[in-house]
C-alpha cells in the first residue's frame, strides 16, 4: 500500500491476481479479489490524501460538530423539548412516516421538524403543509446534517417549550451517524424494500440509533426480507435497540411508534453526550 492510498487487499476472495497491472501502478494485494479503502487510520479514502492528514481533519470536524451539539442539547434540554432525530437511505420513508407521525399526535402547535436534503424543498412544504412549522435544510453535495446546520434551523423555527422537533437527515447511511445533533435520540428506519443485509453493510447507522423501525411493512408479500434476520443481525451490532415495525402506508404499526414517543416525553433521557 502506498502512503496515501487506504488500500487493502484481501486474499479470501481467490481471485486470479492478474487484473490490468496498467492501471496506475497500485499494488492491490497481489492475489485479491476484494478492496478494502476503509481499513486505514482514517477510515475512509480520498485520493491524493495520506490517512494521517484525512484522520486529523475528520477529527477537528466531528470535535467542532460536538462543541455545536452540545449547545443544542443544552437548548433542548432548558425548553423541555424532546428532538428526534431520523436517518435512513434515501426513500425508504422518512417524510412519509412523519406526515403519519404528525397526524397521530394531534396538538400540532407542539410539533415542528426540520427537514435535510441536498436539493429542493418539497419535504418541508409538505410538512408545512400538514399544519406544521418547518425548515428545511438543503446540504448540496454535504451529505448529512451537522449540529451547527441545525443551530441554524433552531434560530428561524418556532419550536415550543414542551414541544416535539423532528429532525430528518439528508438521506444515507454513510456519514449522518457520526455527526451528534444534539437530539435526545436517533431513529433509523429501513424499509423491507432494501434488503435484509443492512446491519452487515452500515453497522454504524445501526450502532448509533436507539430505535430501528421497520418500514413499508405492507410490501413484506412481495418481498424476500427476512424481518427477524434483520433485527437479530441489528440487535448484535446494538443489543439496546428497539425495534418497531410500520407501514407508513397503511398506518399499521404507527400507534406503537407513537406510544414511544409519548413515553419518552413523559420521561426524558438525562442527556449526556450521545456517542459520535
Ligand atoms: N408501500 C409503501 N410505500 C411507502 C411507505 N412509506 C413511504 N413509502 C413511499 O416511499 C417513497 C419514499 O418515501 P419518502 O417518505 O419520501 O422517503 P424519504 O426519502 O426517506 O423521506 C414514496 O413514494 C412513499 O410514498 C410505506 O410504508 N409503504
Ligand atoms: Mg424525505
Amino acid at each position: 500500500m502506498d502512503a496515501a492510498c487506504a488500500c487493502a487487499g484481501t486474499s479470501a476472495g481467490g481471485g486470479s491476481g492478474r487484473g490490468n497491472p496498467d492501471l496506475g501502478g497500485h499494488d492491490f494485494g497481489g492475489h485479491s479479489a476484494d478492496l478494502h479503502f476503509g481499513l486505514g487510520l482514517a477510515g475512509a479514502s480520498v485520493v491524493g490524501l495520506d490517512q494521517a492528514r484525512l484522520a486529523r481533519f475528520d477529527q477537528d470536524v466531528l470535535d467542532r460538530n460536538t462543541e455545536h451539539a452540545e449547545r443544542n442539547r443544552a437548548w433542548f434540554s432548558s425548553h423541555g423539548v424532546l428532538a428526534l432525530s431520523l436517518m435512513s437511505a434515501p426513500g425508504a420513508g422518512k417524510t412519509a412516516l412523519l406526515l403519519r407521525t404528525l397526524e397521530a399526535l394531534g396538538d400540532r402547535s407542539l410539533l415542528t421538524v426540520i427537514a435535510g436534503d441536498p436539493q429542493a424543498t418539497v419535504d418541508a412544504a409538505r410538512f408545512r403543509g400538514s399544519g406544521v412549522a418547518a425548515v428545511q435544510i438543503n446540504t448540496g453535495r454535504g451529505s448529512h446534517l451537522d449540529a451547527d446546520m441545525v443551530g441554524h434551523a433552531l434560530e428561524r423555527l418556532d419550536v415550543r417549550d414542551g414541544g416535539v422537533l423532528f429532525i430528518e437527515n439528508v438521506g444515507g447511511l454513510i456519514t449522518p451517524p457520526s455527526f451528534d445533533l444534539g437530539e435526545a435520540h436517533r431513529i433509523l428506519v429501513v424499509s423491507v424494500t432494501e434488503g435484509d443485509d443492512r446491519p452487515f453493510k452500515y453497522p454504524e447507522a445501526f450502532a448509533a440509533a436507539d430505535v430501528l423501525v421497520f418500514n413499508k411493512t405492507d410490501l413484506m408479500p412481495h418481498v424476500r426480507f427476512d424481518l427477524d434476520k434483520c433485527a437479530a443481525a441489528a440487535r448484535e451490532i446494538n443489543p439496546e435497540l428497539v425495534v418497531l415495525k410500520v407501514s407508513a402506508e397503511s398506518g399499521e404499526g404507527v400507534e406503537a411508534w407513537c406510544g414511544w414517543i409519548a413515553e419518552r416525553r413523559r420521561s426524558p433521557r438525562v442527556e449526556t453526550a450521545a456517542a459520535g
